[in-house]
């Protein structure tokens, strides 16, 4: 199974399989991994994914075996593949996860990166790795980089593939914490048990609002975020959310729309 698939309270952990590649991506298990976003977005009792990666590394990218004999039509139909799992990953109506256990190079960081939240273990590093096998990066990378870190540190990252410490990704805004290698997981499960606890029609709202900024003008962007509150406000879990705070006590919330 190059995808593992675990149920716990509230949240699915999703973990990539194939540790002696250092999880490097196949078309079978980008579909495997869309087809597990897909269950968990159907199921009522999942409001988290945890998406994280077997053995020492999280995710090398695009399995370098499968793509050695490639024409230029092959590796363009490759990312057809792997580009709906990054939207996917974006439209998800729930927080995704990532905890980054070691090394997330190429398509892996960006998938890393596509996530809502990603913590790392301090001994993990993300390495743009595509200018090193003449290619550009894909899966989102040249999107991601410099909306979170700016263009001239996306630039050098994609240029010179080096790799990038967690502490320092951290430091930089490219994710949101570096973790002690042996308190990742159970912060990560923690962070997901969390979310999932959480009023997770409005995370969904506002993950596209968040998506959306990136690109809308200021006033686009407040008529947009109008609307979207206007669904929020309309939820029961918004009612729940004020009633919660004027009787002192914390809010039970579905996590349901309506
Ligand atoms: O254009 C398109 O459509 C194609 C899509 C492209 C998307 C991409 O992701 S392109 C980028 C592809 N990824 C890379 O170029 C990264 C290649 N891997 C590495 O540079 C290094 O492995 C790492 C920096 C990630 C880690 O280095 P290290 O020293 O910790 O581990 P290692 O010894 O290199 O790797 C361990 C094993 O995994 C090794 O196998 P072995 O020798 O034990 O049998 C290695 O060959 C294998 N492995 C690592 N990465 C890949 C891989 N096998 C296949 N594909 C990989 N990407």
């Amino acid at each position: 199974m190059t995808i593992l698939v675990e149920s716990f309270a509230g949240y699915r952990q999703v973990t990539l399989n194939r540790p002696e590649r250092l999880n490097a991506l196949t078309v079978e298990m980008a579909a495997a991994l869309s087809a597990a976003l897909d269950e968990a977005a159907a199921d009522d009792n999942c409001r988290a994914v945890l998406l994280t990666g077997a053995g020492r590394g999280f995710c090398a990218g695009q399995d370098l075996t499968a793509i050695v004999d490639a024409t230029p039509t092959d590796l363009g139909r490759l990312l057809d593949h792997y580009h709906p799992l990054i939207l996917k990953l974006r439209a998800l109506p729930m927080p995704v996860v990532c905890a980054v256990n070691g090394v997330a190079a190429g398509a892996g960081a960006n998938l890393a990166l596509a996530c809502d939240i990603v913590l790392a273990a301090r001994s993990a590093s993300f390495v743009e790795a595509f200018a090193r096998i003449a290619l550009i990066p894909d899966c989102g990378g040249t999107w991601f980089l410099p909306r979170l870190v700016g263009t001239a540190r996306a630039r050098a990252l994609a240029m010179l593939a080096e790799p990038l410490p967690a502490a320092t990704a951290a430091e930089w805004g490219l994710i949101w914490q570096a973790v002690e290698d042996d308190r990742l997981m159970a912060e990560a499960q923690a962070l997901a048990a969390r979310l999932a606890s959480q009023a997770t029609a409005a995370l969904a709202l506002m993950k596209r609002a968040l998506d959306a900024a990136a690109t809308n003008p200021l006033d686009r962007q407040l008529d947009l975020e109008r609307d979207l509150q206007a669904e929020a406000g309309a939820s029961p879990d918004h009612r729940e959310g004020v009633r919660a705070f004027l009787d002192k006590r914390p809010p039970a919330f579905t996590g349901r729309p309506r």
